[in-house]
């Protein structure tokens, strides 16, 4: 009964039923979370997305919200049977002026670039997934990517939001709602609310007129220098990003692309700069007599780029990894490989990440700790919580880290209140993010 009326809303073409048509909605990209859903529902507008929030808020039926499908954390699979709801078809991406783009919630991440580039700007969150990656679920997951030490994350950028709540009802605009409204509360809290408050139909997103030159090296770090040299690098007004990884990472990504590594640290930072005049004299003094391979023009740049984009296919191609995407204090960086490593004696580490993710406070990099083979997720975890970091960062919590949110998140109380008030049945994402109750 509730597929026909889902169908009646989407047609019947972008209500998918058959199996092999609903597969691939039904396993998330590092096929480790797989469920199943009695329909995918793909709705063309603002207006079918409303109608099928209503219908199935109607029915008492739950939803898991999808974009891309590249989420880490089985937080956009039907885990327990839920209809899927794919935003992919909500993907216009229209310039409104030189910082502020709007965007559908299926424009992928690409889109969004080439629309800001269309002007000589562009997005300040960016990712290796560009290409599948949904700014819905980048918003869900308040995403950091590669130069969140310039732009910070994805709620940074987050200018307004049109939404549409449990019920169906459409919020065009989250900045334009009363202070007295319950939903006043809700632009603050969108972005890493993992599709639990509301489903993002379209974004007001900030971009950034691109400065005119730029400089990368990637860098030979001693583990006595990582903390100092990261500080250093953060403090350059020309930093656009600051990446970490090592030797180990260098090889698997030398070998997915069938290069040979620039360099063989324990340690290694990628660092790119941009400014109006030339960076390079600003960065070379922070290398000062380090080793690096400094980028003699911006081709060079993006080859040594290609060593940090590749990670997460080349470790891909050799299995399907267990994916811990954790906070850690600057602090702590030089023990956590080995700390890591002490605890998963059968697997094989690799780590790689953003230096420094936060610009409010202490410095803390967000690590992506990819492991393959025999693996005890908990021992992991304590690792991380041992040496003060978190478990939970730009992937968000979903369904895989549920469990220990509450060392990861200090907003619980606000989102769990929230949640009460727009979707008291509890239909949206309802595996996700909140410790069960
Ligand atoms: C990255 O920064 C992505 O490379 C993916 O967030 C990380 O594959 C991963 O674990």
């Amino acid at each position: 009964m509730l597929i026909n009326d889902l169908v009646g809303v989407v047609g019947l073409d972008h209500c998918l039923t058959d199996p092999d048509l609903r597969a691939g909605y039904e396993v998330d990209w590092t096929g480790r979370y797989r469920g199943q859903t009695p329909a995918v529902v793909r709705p063309g507008s603002i207006e079918e997305l409303s109608g099928v929030m209503a219908l199935c808020h109607g029915a008492g039926q739950p939803v898991v919200v999808q974009g891309g499908n590249t989420g880490m954390v089985g937080g956009s699979v039907p885990l327990a049977g839920e209809v899927v709801v794919s935003i992919a078809r909500l993907g216009n991406v229209q310039v409104l002026s030189d910082s502020a783009a709007r965007a559908g919630a299926g424009a992928t991440l690409a889109r969004v670039q080439e629309a800001a580039s269309s002007i000589g700007a562009s997005f300040g969150v960016d990712t290796a997934a560009r290409d599948s990656a949904t700014i819905g679920g980048m918003i869900a997951t308040n995403a950091g990517g590669m130069n969140v030490v310039r732009f910070g994350p994805m709620g940074d950028q987050l200018l307004d939001a049109g939404v549409v709540l449990a019920d169906g009802r459409y919020l065009p605009s989250l900045q334009e709602v009363d202070p007295g409204d319950p939903t006043h509360a809700l632009l603050p809290l969108l972005a890493g609310s993992e599709g639990i408050l509301a489903v993002v139909a379209h974004a007001t997103l900030q971009i950034d007129i691109d400065p005119p030159t730029t400089a990368v090296a990637l860098i030979e770090v001693p583990p006595d220098r990582l903390v100092s040299l990261a500080s250093d690098v953060q403090d350059l007004s020309s930093v656009y990003a600051m990446e970490l990884f090592g030797a180990r990472e260098v090889a698997l990504a030398a070998a997915g692309i069938g290069r040979s590594a620039p360099l063989r640290a324990e340690w290694l930072l990628l660092v790119e700069c941009r400014s109006e005049s030339d960076p390079s004299a600003e960065l070379a003094a922070v290398v000062g007599d380090l080793p690096a391979v400094v980028a003699p023009n911006p081709t060079a740049g993006d080859e040594l780029w290609l060593f940090r984009e590749a990670l997460t296919e080349a470790v891909s191609r050799r299995g399907v990894p267990h994916k811990f995407d954790v906070r850690m204090p600057h602090a702590a960086l030089s023990d956590v490989r080995s700390r890591v490593e002490g605890v998963v004696p059968g697997g094989a580490v690799y780590l790689w990440g953003h230096a420094y993710s936060n610009r409010h406070g202490e410095p803390v990099a967000n690590l992506h700790i990819n492991i393959l083979g025999e693996v005890d997720d908990e021992a992991v975890f304590d690792a991380v919580e041992g040496l003060g970091g978190s478990v939970a960062a730009e992937h968000g919590v979903g369904t895989a880290k549920r469990h220990r949110v509450a060392g990861a998140r200090s907003d619980l109380d606000q989102l769990r209140a929230l949640k009460d008030r727009l979707d008291p049945a509890g239909i949206l994402n309802p595996g996700v993010l909140l410790p069960p109750a």
